[in-house]
């Protein structure tokens, strides 16, 4: 069976090519297997077929002929067990591996997110004045770490891996803030990340179904 995913209809240009089946389609274009795209509208997300499948009402959820999965990170880890072009098959390899990913999204990506919900949402609430500077200390001790990581490889482990993936896909969001910019191995290895032909892919099979859904 071909690898479903779901993806969202349509969302405002300022979110497209950042939405979460983005970390899906790379893996899978990594992979080269083609795959299927099922949108949802917004509607359809408190559903209860829906709920039954992706509990919180997000996207992406999965399916192939194996299993039936949600969270972006399982998902990603679960392409990885099949495939060598994004985890080694040994076991040490593939923990590592598994490592990154969930150090992605529970190591980094909480503190990107404060940062951006006080630029993007909440910049002229009177707590975000003296939240901000503690929030983008918090970031700026991780991006730190990563940097020490970095300064003398190409990727958080020995090749490319889901690990740098999923850590390029949460450091893209901080992207336009200009905060990577005091940390070079880190900006390095997004760009090196994001010139990959999978993520390139990836996004452009994203925007092309904004495009063609887009409202009239
Ligand atoms: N932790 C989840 C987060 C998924 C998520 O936040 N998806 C957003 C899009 S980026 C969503 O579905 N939002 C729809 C909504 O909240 O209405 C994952 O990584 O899969």
């Amino acid at each position: 069976m071909i690898p479903v995913i779901t993806a969202l209809r349509w969302v405002p240009p300022f979110a497209q090519g950042y939405v979460r089946d983005h970390r899906v389609r790379w893996a899978l274009e990594e992979t080269g297997r083609p795959y299927r795209v099922e949108l949802v509208d917004h509607a359809i997300l408190d559903s209860r077929d829906y709920r039954s499948w992706q509990p919180f009402g997000h996207v992406p959820a999965y399916r192939d002929g194996e299993v039936e999965l949600f969270e972006s990170g399982a998902i990603v880890l679960h392409i990885a067990r099949t495939s060598e072009m994004l985890a080694p098959v040994d076991p040490a390899g593939f923990a590592r591996v598994s490592a990154w990913v969930i150090a992605a999204l529970n190591s980094v990506e909480p503190f990107v997110r404060n940062v951006i919900a006080i630029d993007d949402f909440h910049a002229s609430e009177p707590w975000a004045q003296s939240y901000r500077p503690i929030a983008e200390a918090e970031l700026r001790r991780r991006l730190a770490a990563l940097q020490d990581r970095l300064a003398d490889r190409d990727f958080l482990e020995d090749r490319f891996s889901a690990g740098d993936l999923m850590m390029s896909t949460v450091l893209r969001d901080i992207e336009a803030s200009g905060l990577l910019r005091d940390y070079p191995a880190v900006s390095a290895f997004l760009t090196r990340c994001e010139s990959r032909l999978a993520f390139q892919r990836a996004i452009a099979a994203q925007i092309e179904d904004f495009r063609n859904n887009a409202p009239a």
